[in-house]
């Protein structure tokens, strides 16, 4: 591996993106270490919550542009297939939480891909940027899906348009992300909350993300019967049973995400 970092740290993969002297832009390389490296975590029973940051500076400055350059340069039908939507498809299908711990500047396919996780912090000298429309492309990486749906219509257009450059206080009053935490500990913070995550029941929580996914399409008749659905799969889970035994027994539960 030579553009991701991936450790486990108890019961958390971390994956970081590691080409600080390109801002950790992907290159089809990168692209496809982390596809794998997402592979390894969704077949891991020991990985509870996944845990994805930047080394160095920034957190993704999106594609490589020098990539894009020269006889080898891929292709664009190629990028986005090889390259992003299976990303993206991998991380909002990964039936264990994904935390995005925005370390520095998000731009293009970077920023889009964070916003993918399931819950994103960033550090309040971090920055988010569809940067896209400077160079004449439209925003990929599942953008124009969750980003209106994050934080409405118009302020996503505005932003897709003019390509501001926003802070990761205002990417958090916009209810782009879940939260910033200071620079100084941010990544012992928001490390936290992957052992948080990663110490909860996981079956509920993949069925959580699951409902969530299903209700970016449903209707209200539609979402109810998967609730339905999913709800009586999480009560057959061990972590349920341990959840409620814990809390009649008055004791702290243990749960083993089974
Ligand atoms: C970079 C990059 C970069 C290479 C910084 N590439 N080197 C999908 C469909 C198919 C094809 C195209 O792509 C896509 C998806 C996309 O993501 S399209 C959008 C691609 N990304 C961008 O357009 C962002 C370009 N970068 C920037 O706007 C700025 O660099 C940002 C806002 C990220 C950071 O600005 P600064 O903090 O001022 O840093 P900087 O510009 O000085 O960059 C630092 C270094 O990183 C610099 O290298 P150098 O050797 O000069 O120090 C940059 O060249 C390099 N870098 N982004 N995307």
């Amino acid at each position: 591996m030579v553009s991701i970092v991936f450790q486990i740290l108890n019961n958390v993969a971390v994956i970081t993106l590691n080409r600080p002297e390109k801002f950790n832009a992907f290159n089809r390389e990168m692209a496809l270490e982390f596809q794998s490296v997402l592979d390894a975590c969704a077949i891991d029973e020991h990985i509870r919550c996944v845990y994805i940051t930047g080394a160095g500076k920034a957190f993704c400055a999106g594609q490589d542009l020098s990539e894009l350059v020269g006889e080898d340069a891929p292709g664009f039908e190629q990028i986005l297939s090889e390259h992003y939507n299976p990303v993206v498809t991998r991380i909002r299908n990964l039936e264990k939480p994904v935390v995005v711990a925005v370390n520095g500047v998000a731009a293009g396919a970077g920023a889009n891909i964070a916003l993918c996780g399931d819950v994103v912090v960033a550090a309040v000298s971090a920055s988010f940027i569809q940067a896209f429309s400077k160079i004449g492309l439209i925003p990929d990486s599942g953008g124009t899906y969750h980003l209106p749906r994050l934080i409405g219509w118009q302020k996503a257009s505005a932003l897709m348009m003019l390509g501001d450059k926003i802070s990761a206080t205002e990417a958090e009053r916009l209810a782009m992300i879940y939260k910033v935490l200071d620079d100084e500990n941010f990544a012992e913070q928001s490390m936290k909350i992957a052992a948080t995550l990663a110490a909860m029941p996981t079956k509920g929580l993949a069925l959580t993300k699951q409902a969530l996914n299903a209700s970016l399409t449903n209707n209200l008749q539609q979402q109810l019967h998967t609730e339905d659905q999913l709800q009586f799969a999480a009560a057959h889970t061990e972590d349920y049973a341990e959840g409620v035994a814990s809390f009649l027994e008055k004791r702290l539960p243990v749960f083993k995400g089974k």
